[in-house]
């Protein structure tokens, strides 16, 4: 009898990772380089929640020279003993059951993994291979799969005095496109995890070429705020910091205001970073808005006569994480990154509105600071409202009057319409003649568009070009956007391929991000991919994308006879019919879409180049060139 249930059992669990192998896209999002560096995450994650649980204080993450991946704790270690309901042992329902992650051991949370959060047994259905190790009891265990098909059972292998979970895997190069590990992508994710799981280590380590970090921070999320204003000037020192349970909902917060005019308030729910907001930003914002008027009204800073603060006056400035765990989250929105469930609102009100009192009334020269740069905004905010209201706000958000530089196209139904965003005068000609009229419009840019990092919206309405922009997409900005006007449901960025092209790219996506992250998380923003090579040869033309191709298209025609062998520094070395045939030509051209993190990667790289702190400017430079070519996406 326990022999059937065996095999049943093994069916079902070959059908099982089969699946995954079949469809990985369905299981971790895609097979291109983000997939790959999913599959750390699950593997960690299984850590963290160890850790979560407080029985973890450290986690090593290790890319081997073969571009494998490793990954060690020093928790309990997996259960190696025989699953009662499976008849095998509990770390092989572990990388072979689908979704068997935390379902056993009881209590606790299950609260972090990824935006799938699909488990071990993902990983190894698609790994070449896979090894896992335990260290408890005084034994080290050990299995070994292959394509997630057992290689060995599980075994001692020897001794040891400590306890903890070893992993090492090698992604499956037939199913991924790129399986070559980036270390700073890697990093990013590992700083977010330990920012977010105060007290736990965290050590990634690079044997391709010696590199090493270590991340640990005992404040937590407090340090995390600190970090995030690094390269800004806080207004007041000590951070705003509060934890809390109810409910079985863990909650911690941190902020602090610098002088700056941007609301940057990150939220997680078990690690995942909600880009969307939901419930737990919404509780937390009320309670802000609440709390300081209550105090100001408490402290006559506010006159019986006077208005409240707004919510949006309170947080000009303010850098702030908030960081939930529960056991059930439910994620909505467009990306699956909004928090739904309802009880969640009032339980981190309560918890802030009373931490946030107390705060207050502790630090009270804190308190004056904030309800002073509150009143200031409040200030600005009316006066710039006057004065759009009389001139700019009818012209600008509600005039329907095109600007004249758009070359508009003739369909009206926004889904079939695109907008070229065009770098310069002349690459904007180009395209205006190469263009098909009837859905591609176009908008030219003149140079350096704007500086939003230090600008405030009225006075970002000043420039001409950001109001070419509004009007064109006839959708207002910000808190008056109305997607449902939205003109066009394609936004392409079109700039140059070199450095000023780069930047203003990254000053259009960091525009975006600000005012328009709807239309980000929408997926209507886009980046034209131009070509950087022309190769003429038999009077054949062949263009390449980047160097990779060039080699290969140089490979394959022979470097014989070539007559012409062009790099193209700008969109106006091209004629229009080359415009067209590579970059706009719906049926042969590529488009990227930006997603809501390379907007979040750019809004990082501006507010460290615009900023007004200049060290950060010269270090940031220096240390991220790299990068700022990188988010050529
Ligand atoms: C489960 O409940 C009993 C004690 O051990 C708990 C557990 O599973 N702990 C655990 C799992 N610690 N570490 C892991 C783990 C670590 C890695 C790197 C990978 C995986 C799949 C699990």
């Amino acid at each position: 009898m326990a022999a059937t249930t065996y095999d049943e059992n093994q069916i079902q669990i070959l059908e099982g990772l089969q699946a995954v192998r079949k469809r990985p896209g369905m299981y971790i999002g895609s097979t291109s380089q983000k997939g790959l560096h999913h599959l750390v995450y699950e593997i960690v994650d299984n850590a963290v929640d160890e850790a979560l649980a407080g029985f973890c204080n450290t986690v090593v993450v290790t890319i081997h020279s073969d571009n494998s991946i490793s990954v060690l704790d020093n928790g309990r270690g997996i259960p190696v003993g025989i699953h009662p309901d499976k008849g095998i042992s509990a770390v092989e329902v572990v990388f072979t059951i689908l979704h068997a992650g935390g379902k056993f051991g009881g209590g606790g949370y299950k609260v972090s993994g990824g935006l799938h959060g699909v488990g071990a047994s993902v990983v190894n259905a698609l790994s070449n291979w896979l090894v896992v190790q335990i260290y408890t009891n005084g034994k080290i265990y050990e299995q070994r799969f292959a394509k997630g098909n057992v290689t060995q059972d599980i075994k001692i292998i020897g001794d040891t005095n400590k306890t903890g979970t070893f992993v090492h895997f090698k992604p499956d190069e037939t199913i991924f496109e790129d399986t070559v590990y980036e270390f700073n992508i890697l990093k990013q994710r590992f700083q977010e995890t330990a920012f977010l799981t105060k007290g736990l280590k965290i050590k990634l380590i690079d044997d391709r070429d010696n590199t090493k970090k270590t991340f640990y921070y005992e404040g937590g999320i407090s340090e995390f705020v600190f970090h995030l204003n690094k390269n800004k000037t806080a207004v007041y020192e000590d951070t705003f910091y509060c934890e809390g349970e109810k409910d079985d909902v863990l909650l911690e917060v941190a902020f602090q205001h610098n002088e700056g005019y941007n609301e940057n308030i990150f939220s997680f729910v078990n690690n995942i970073n909600t880009r969307e907001g939901g419930t737990h930003l919404a509780g937390f914002k009320n309670a802000l808005t609440k709390t300081i008027n209550d105090y100001a009204r408490k402290m006559n800073a506010l006159k019986e006569t006077e208005k409240n603060l707004t919510g949006e006056d309170i947080r000009e400035g303010i850098t702030g994480i908030i960081s939930v765990k529960i056991s059930e989250p439910q994620f909505e929105g467009q990306t699956k990154t909004k928090l739904g469930n309802s009880e969640v609102r009032a339980i981190v009100d309560s918890i802030v509105s009373e931490n946030l009192m107390i705060f207050l009334e502790r630090n009270p020269q804190v308190a004056k600071i904030i309800i002073q740069k509150s009143t200031m905004a409040a200030r600005a905010r009316d006066a710039a409202r006057k004065a759009r209201d009389l001139t700019r706000r009818k012209s600008v958000l509600e005039n329907s009057t095109l600007p004249g530089k758009l070359a508009d196209c003739s369909e009206r139904d926004p889904a079939k319409c695109e907008i070229y965003l065009v770098e310069g005068d002349s690459a904007g000609g180009s395209a205006k003649s190469a263009r098909s009229r009837q859905t591609q419009a176009i908008l030219p840019l003149r140079g350096k568009i704007l500086n939003v990092e230090k600008a405030r919206l009225d006075k970002m309405l000043a420039s001409e070009e950001i109001r070419n922009m509004i009007t064109a997409f006839g959708a207002g900005i910000n808190e008056d956007l109305n997607i449902e006007k939205l003109r066009y449901h394609k936004i392409i960025l079109m700039t140059d391929a070199d450095v000023d092209g780069a930047h203003i790219r990254t000053l259009l996506l960091t525009f975006f991000y600000r005012f328009y992250r709807d239309l980000v998380l929408n997926g209507y923003i886009y980046i034209a991919q131009p070509p950087l090579y022309l190769v003429e040869k038999n009077k054949k033309k062949y263009y390449a994308y980047n160097d990779r191709e060039l080699e290969n298209i140089l490979a394959e025609i022979g470097r014989q006879g070539i007559s012409r062998m062009q790099r193209y520094k700008g969109l106006g070395e091209m004629n229009p019919d080359q415009l067209w045939e590579t970059t706009m030509n719906p049926e042969t051209r590529t488009l990227v879409r930006v997603n809501i993190d390379d907007a979040v990667a750019a809004d990082e790289i501006f507010t460290a180049l615009m900023g007004d702190k200049v060290e950060p400017r010269k270090e940031f430079i220096k240390e991220y060139a790299k990068l700022v070519t990188n988010l050529d996406i």
